[in-house]
């Protein structure tokens, strides 16, 4: 299971209904003020992320078999699209609508084929192949386009990168925006003895090499590492039309798997994606650590929600006041690591008796088992209990569902200055 967004409306009703039933607090205006305080950005956040959500939108150019193909099969773990073993050249993207059912994800990429192709040498084709280009970009607006480059092709590569930068240029005048471009070397296990997998030092220098190369050829100079401690994980560039250049080998064959950096980059596409695709890719990605920073990511906005509560103008502003937000929050994590997005996940969690007690306890137990998490003097609260109350409530249960851990919500709300 996982995060389902057709039941999103079902468990924002579910939430209202428990606001609801909160007490007045000395008038029902103040009930509605904090409702709309608290809830009011809670529910645009979820909006944000899970109700406005759609697929990631992947574009791939590059030469024909340079390994477009493979390197798609390798992002998504399984075959989508037919590896070739004879060059052909066309000029029309294909659309891939690549469905992840069991995590309710789905992808849209489309695969630009033979658009570089070294055939065409006619200059008028080659003008003609790249203004297609150019309008298919425009009109399918990728989130990310994957240059793919192979080990083999790069040397004489000069003139698709100009050509690929004036590209940018125009796209950058026409729609206000610079594609997010990363430059992927494919094949680079085919670099000096084949059978030398994964790489030794002597390999390792010669990718790096072509890195070296590419960089100069770019006239980069200002470059991060993706890993601090390992240049060969790729380089993020901060004055070019590419954001980094990333080494990968995507060879897959029922006899060996030699798949090879393919995680890091599936973490940088992450990285650059917009809001409204992460929780498709990252729930397709089924990797506990990029769900993990999501998760870490909703608890610090959830944090700074309750947090604003110190700005209601209220007297006594009340503990239970939270419960509904931090039940949305508990939710929601349970759900990005594999348990169905509902509130009975949450009350599951909170009372381990679970089952059908759980589904059938009310506000006041669950306001009271949150307060037990995190014991405070008194039922009054000030924004900054509010939010490392919130925060540690919500780390600890990331421990539990992620992890099977149980961790004491008070300690860890008080390392909430350090984290957020
Ligand atoms: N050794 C090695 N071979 C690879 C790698 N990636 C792709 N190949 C091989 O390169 C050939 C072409 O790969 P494709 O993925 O079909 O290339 P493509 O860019 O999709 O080609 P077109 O669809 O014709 O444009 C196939 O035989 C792949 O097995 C890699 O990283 N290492
Ligand atoms: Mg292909």
């Amino acid at each position: 299971m996982a995060i389902d967004r057709r039941r999103t409306d079902e468990l924002l009703h579910g939430i209202e209904e428990l606001f609801d039933k909160l007490p007045d607090l000395g008038s029902p205006f103040v009930k509605d003020e904090v409702k709309r305080l608290v809830l009011g950005p809670a529910l645009e956040e979820i909006k944000k992320l899970i109700s406005g959500s759609r697929p990631p939108c992947l574009y791939l150019v590059g030469r024909s078999g340079d390994g477009k193909s493979s390197l798609l099969n390798a992002l998504v773990g399984r075959e989508v699209a037919e590896v070739s073993h004879v060059r052909r050249c066309q000029t029309e993207s294909e659309r891939y609508y690549i469905d992840f059912p069991e995590v309710y994800a789905s992808w849209d990429v489309y695969d630009s084929r033979g658009i570089f192709d070294p055939d065409l040498t006619d200059e008028q084709t080659e003008q003609d192949a790249l203004a297609f280009l150019e309008e298919d970009l425009i009109a399918k607006q990728p989130d990310v386009i994957l240059h793919v480059v192979s080990a083999q092709s790069v040397r004489n590569l000069q003139q698709d990168l100009l050509a690929f930068s004036r590209l940018s240029q125009n796209l950058k005048r026409r729609t206000g925006f610079s594609p997010k471009t990363l430059l992927v070397l494919t094949k680079v296990d085919l670099l000096g003895d084949r059978e030398v997998w994964p790489p030794d030092a002597t390999k390792a220098g010669l990718i790096l090499d072509l890195i070296d190369y590419l960089q100069s050829a770019l006239r980069i100079e200002q470059t991060e590492l993706l890993d601090v401690n390992n240049r060969l994980r790729g380089v993020r560039m901060l004055d070019s039309e590419y954001l980094a250049i990333i080494p990968v080998c995507c060879y897959m064959s029922p006899l060996r798997d030699d798949r090879w950096n393919i995680d890091w980059l599936q973490e940088y596409i992450g990285a650059v994606l917009p809001e409204a695709a992460q929780l498709d890719y990252v729930q397709s990605q089924k990797r506990k650590d990029l769900l993990l920073k999501l998760s870490s990511s909703i608890i610090k906005r959830f944090a700074a929600i309750a947090g604003g509560i110190g700005a209601i103008p209220i007297p006594v502003p009340d503990i239970t006041l939270l419960t509904p937000l931090q039940l949305l929050m508990i939710s929601i994590i349970g759900g990005l690591s594999c348990r169905p997005l509902s509130l009975e996940s949450a009350k599951a969690y909170l009372l381990p008796a679970g089952g059908n007690m759980a589904l059938a306890v009310g506000l006041r137990n669950l306001s009271r088992q949150l307060i037990k998490l995190i014991p405070i003097g008194g039922s009054a609260i000030s924004g900054t209990l509010a939010a490392s109350s919130t925060w540690g409530i919500g780390k600890a249960a990331e421990a539990y569902f992620f992890f099977g851990k149980k961790l004491k919500a008070e300690d860890l709300a008080a390392e909430y200055k350090n984290e957020a």
